[in-house]
């Protein structure tokens, strides 16, 4: 008996895992165990040994049991620090660098005029960037060997030999998408057409693309009058100063009549542009009265309709806004000097319905 207990009790604390123990305890104290057959032998032996012997072997059987769940426990025990040893985590190490998109600039300023514009009653319209010549000039009263097509720079399309369509050119301003939005919508009409547009030219203030917005008011009493108080509401909300003055200067454009350009109040101090205040001035856009020759090519009779028409660089706008001193970094590839100017990441909407950073 005591040689039994030696051999489980000396191979039970040596076990080396789970199922070694297991084998173990099927071997001493399983159904057909060394110890459940000791306990058969019960019934063929005298009563004198028999009460000495029962008891024993119950003893060994309990003590072997609570051997293995020690051992078990051990075990698990063992088997938990290995793991904890293993999967060990620095959680002071930095954190790895994720490349987050920003919003363009000309996207923000978009988004922002189109949102001061939309207060005001104008909807938003949008049109090809390659246009005939019909849209893009002879509509806007610039016929053909107006001195405003030479200056404008075009980019005509090419025509293959023998092609006699007319000809399509990269829209020079989104003007030819108002005279569109006349055609199908008629008078009365508030719009704005935002939007890229195309001219031959490039320096510091110049890229062959940027970016316009151009507004179109028809109405039966539109006046010069309507078309300042739009303009002055529009300054003073997007540079988000009150009662900013404008300048208008008398100018001249073949599509509105007359025409003025306008300026902002602005100064100069230590060569930083401040807007809104002091007595300089900064032209900001151009705009007039709807020539009746161009209300008349958008399908408009010029003698029951009125309208005011404005333009303006959404690029330059951006640049004064944000204070950007260079128009061409708006169209480098590499966009990451936009962080200087404080333009945040987009918050991606993810499946959940929170935000992802
Ligand atoms: C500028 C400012 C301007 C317009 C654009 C316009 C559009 C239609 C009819 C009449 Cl459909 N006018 N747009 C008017 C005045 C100025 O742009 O500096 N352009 C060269």
């Amino acid at each position: 008996m005591d040689q039994l207990r030696d051999k489980y009790i000396t191979a039970i604390a040596n076990a080396a895992d789970e199922a070694a123990l297991e084998d173990l305890r099927v071997q001493a104290v399983g159904k057909k165990g060394e110890i459940s057959l000791k306990m058969r032998e019960l019934g063929r032996m005298t009563p004198e040994e028999r009460q000495t012997a029962g008891p024993a072997l119950n003893a060994l059987k309990d003590e072997i049991n609570s051997a293995v769940a020690a051992k078990r426990a051990a075990l698990a025990d063992a088997a938990l620090d290995e793991r904890l040893r293993g999967e060990w985590l620095d959680v002071t190490l930095p954190a790895r660098h994720k490349r987050r998109g920003t919003v363009h600039p000309v996207s923000q300023v978009t988004e922002e005029v189109t949102a001061i514009f939309a207060d005001m009653g104008f909807a938003v319209a949008e049109g090809p960037r390659i246009d005939t010549d019909w849209y893009n000039f002879d509509a806007l009263n610039i016929p053909s060997h107006h001195p405003a097509r030479a200056e404008m720079d075009t980019f005509y399309m090419h025509r293959a030999e023998g092609d006699d369509r007319p000809p399509h050119v990269l829209r020079t301003h989104t003007s030819p998408v108002q005279i569109r939005t006349m055609e199908a919508e008629g008078a009365p009409l508030r719009v704005i057409c935002p939007g890229g547009v195309y001219r031959a030219d490039y320096d510091q203030t110049h890229t062959p693309m940027f970016h316009q917005i151009e507004g179109l008011a028809i109405d039966r009493d539109i006046s010069m009058a309507n078309l300042k108080w739009v303009l002055e509401e529009f300054f003073a909300a997007f540079f988000e100063i009150d009662g900013i003055k404008t300048r208008f200067r008398a100018s001249h454009f073949p599509f509105t009549e007359p025409s003025a350009e306008v300026d902002i109040q602005c100064s100069w101090v230590d060569g930083q542009l401040r807007i809104g205040e002091g007595d300089d001035w900064m032209e900001v856009l151009g705009s007039g009265m709807v020539h009746p020759k161009v209300l008349r090519a958008g399908g408009i009779d010029p003698d029951e309709w009125q309208g005011f028409a404005f333009g303006i660089g959404i690029d330059r706008l951006a640049m004064l806004k944000y204070g950007i001193p260079d128009l061409r970094a708006f169209f480098d590839s590499d966009l990451r000097w936009l962080r200087h100017y404080g333009f945040a990441a987009l918050d991606v909407p993810t499946l959940h319905g929170g935000l992802s950073r």
